[in-house]
């Protein structure tokens, strides 16, 4: 009889207890700073063939407050001008992501320009929602962008259906998912976007909300865990690309997990040596892991208030970085390559120069037949995206893309990152996710 009693005032106690002192944002220290200067550059001295492409670095920075008012100026003008000029073109992550960095801050005219913007993402969002009843559950993009449109329709008060929403992001949704692995980016993005959703319905303190309050918060809480689960033996969460955003999900979600289940510290300093290895020279992947380290989330976006400036500490490069060509020519490596469609494999053995990537193999296979080694590629925000091989496209109703291998194992690069090595089996290979 006393137990009955005890558990629940038990619970209470402990739960009245732990909250504010759980919340462990370890961002990193200001003497120690300097570590994040090759980000910082990495992501200011970035070029964009298209403009929204910079949408994720701005969005970075200015949570940062590392730009100057001229080189804030200089860059939303750049997002907005590409945004507004392709608009119906973008996907509907691409646009919130825009919405996000242009809106992050009151600029120096003062004027929110998102408004328009934030009409356009809700009839994208509902395209989605429109896709997945018609092609299988599957989205025009994928989760992780949806994530991205429910995060910026709450924080820039857009039209989206809570209900509507706690039912897409259940957890165990095969969107949650590639090749049944838990997809860690999509689910640390879910996290932040149901947070924001949670925060504003307890905010109006809506009633008739409770139902959908419950679910929402039950689905954080298995997110969270599952983002857990993905931790690594050397503090990662998922790999080095997905843990800027995992820490951010972890940063708002103190109360659905305890403290020894996550070493925040261990997570950063392994994050800072991966910096001093070169990790982050992508800018998107410098762009995604930034905040973090400064201790903010993507729901420190504020409209509302205006935007920190910087210094002029770092400039906008106007030439070309210098490109570092060794003293002496590479010499020459010799790798496999092949393209693997179900049962049928077209291999080759390909020369290239020592230090190449993935895309000088292909592009050199292809030199050699044409039609045997065919393909196209798209610029993306993280390099060129292979998007046909012989002919053969990867499709999102279908789940179905072309997976990078390198002796065997999936890479965690693209074909415009990954330095091919001496003998590596390189594949392209036709998958469903
Ligand atoms: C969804 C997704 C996919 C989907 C894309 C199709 C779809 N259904 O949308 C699938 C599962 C097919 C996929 C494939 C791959 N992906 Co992926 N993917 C993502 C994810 C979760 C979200 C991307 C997104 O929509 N971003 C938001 C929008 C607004 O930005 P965007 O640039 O317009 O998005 C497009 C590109 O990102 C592109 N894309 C997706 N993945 C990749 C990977 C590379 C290298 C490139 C160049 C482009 C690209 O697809 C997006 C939709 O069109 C990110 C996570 C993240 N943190 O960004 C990983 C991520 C970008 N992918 C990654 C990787 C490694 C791959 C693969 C190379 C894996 C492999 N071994 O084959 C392949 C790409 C191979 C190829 N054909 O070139 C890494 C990239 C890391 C890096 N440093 O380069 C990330 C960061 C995941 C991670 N943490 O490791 N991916
Ligand atoms: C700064 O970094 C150094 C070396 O990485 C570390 O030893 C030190 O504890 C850090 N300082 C703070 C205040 O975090
Ligand atoms: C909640 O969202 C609505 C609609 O998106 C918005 O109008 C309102 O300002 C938000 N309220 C709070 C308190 O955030
Ligand atoms: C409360 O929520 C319900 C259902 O989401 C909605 O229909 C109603 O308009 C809301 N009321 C207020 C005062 O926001
Ligand atoms: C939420 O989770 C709790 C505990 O796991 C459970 O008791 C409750 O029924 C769940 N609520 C909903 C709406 O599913
Ligand atoms: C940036 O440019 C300004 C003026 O052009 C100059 O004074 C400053 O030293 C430069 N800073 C760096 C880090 O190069
Ligand atoms: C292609 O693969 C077959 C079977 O694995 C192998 O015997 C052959 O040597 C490969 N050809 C080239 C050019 O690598
Ligand atoms: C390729 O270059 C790397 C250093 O960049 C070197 O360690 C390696 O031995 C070279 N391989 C060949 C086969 O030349
Ligand atoms: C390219 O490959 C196709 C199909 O395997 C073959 O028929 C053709 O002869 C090859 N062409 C060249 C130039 O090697």
């Amino acid at each position: 009889m006393r137990q009955s009693h005890q558990l629940p005032l038990m619970g209470l106690l402990l739960f009245s207890l732990i909250p504010r002192q759980q919340c462990e944002i370890c961002e990193v220290s200001k003497e120690n700073y300097t570590a994040l200067n090759p980000l910082i550059s990495t992501m200011i001295n970035s070029k964009y063939n298209k403009g929204i492409q910079a949408a994720n670095v701005l969005l970075s920075l200015r949570l940062g407050g590392f730009l100057s008012q001229s080189q804030d100026q200089q860059l939303t003008e750049k997002v907005l001008l590409a945004t507004r000029s392709t608009e119906p073109s973008l996907t509907s992550g691409q646009l919130a992501l825009a919405i996000l960095a242009v809106g992050a801050c009151k600029g120096p005219d003062g004027i929110s320009n998102t408004f328009e913007l934030v009409r356009n993402l809700e009839n994208k969002f509902q395209a989605e929602i429109k896709n997945m009843e018609e092609h299988d559950g599957n989205p025009l993009t994928n989760y992780y962008q949806l994530s991205l449109d429910v995060l910026a329709l709450c924080l820039f008060s857009g039209k989206y259906s809570i209900p509507e929403v706690a039912e897409i992001f259940k957890p165990g949704n095969k969107n949650y998912y590639f090749h049944e692995q838990f997809s860690v980016d999509t689910g640390a993005m879910a996290v932040l976007a149901l947070t924001c959703v949670k925060e504003n319905i307890t905010r109006r303190q809506n009633q008739t909300d409770s139902k959908d309050t419950e679910n929402i918060v039950n689905h954080t809480r298995s997110l969270v865990n599952e983002i857990l689960s993905q931790k690594t033996e050397n503090g990662l969460l998922g790999n080095i690309y997905s843990t800027g955003e995992a820490m951010q999900a972890l940063f708002v979600s103190p109360t659905y997990y305890n403290k020894n289940q996550w070493d925040c510290q261990k997570t950063r300093d392994r994050v800072l040596a991966e910096i001093s290895q070169g990790a982050f020279r992508m800018p998107t992947a410098a762009a995604q892991i930034l905040p973090a380290l400064m201790g903010k989330t993507y729901l420190d976006v504020n409209k509302d208030s205006s935007c920190v400036y910087g210094s002029d500490s770092f400039n906008i490069s106007t030439q070309e970085p210098v490109s570092v060509t060794p003293a002496v020519s590479p010499s020459e490596i010799e790798v496999y390559y092949s393209v693997v469609i179900n049962n049928q494999i077209d291999n080759t053995t390909v020369s290239v120069p020592n230090g190449s990537v993935f895309l000088d193999v292909m592009e050199q296979a292809q030199k050699e037949n044409a039609t045997r080694f065919s393909f196209t590629a798209e610029e993306s925000s993280w390099g060129p995206y292979i998007t046909s091989v012989q002919g053969i496209k990867a499709n999102t109703n279908d789940r179905t893309y072309w997976e990078l291998l390198s002796n065997g194992e999936p890479l965690s690069q693209g074909v415009g990152s990954y330095v091919v090595h001496q003998k590596d089996h390189l594949e392209v290979r036709w998958s469903t996710y």
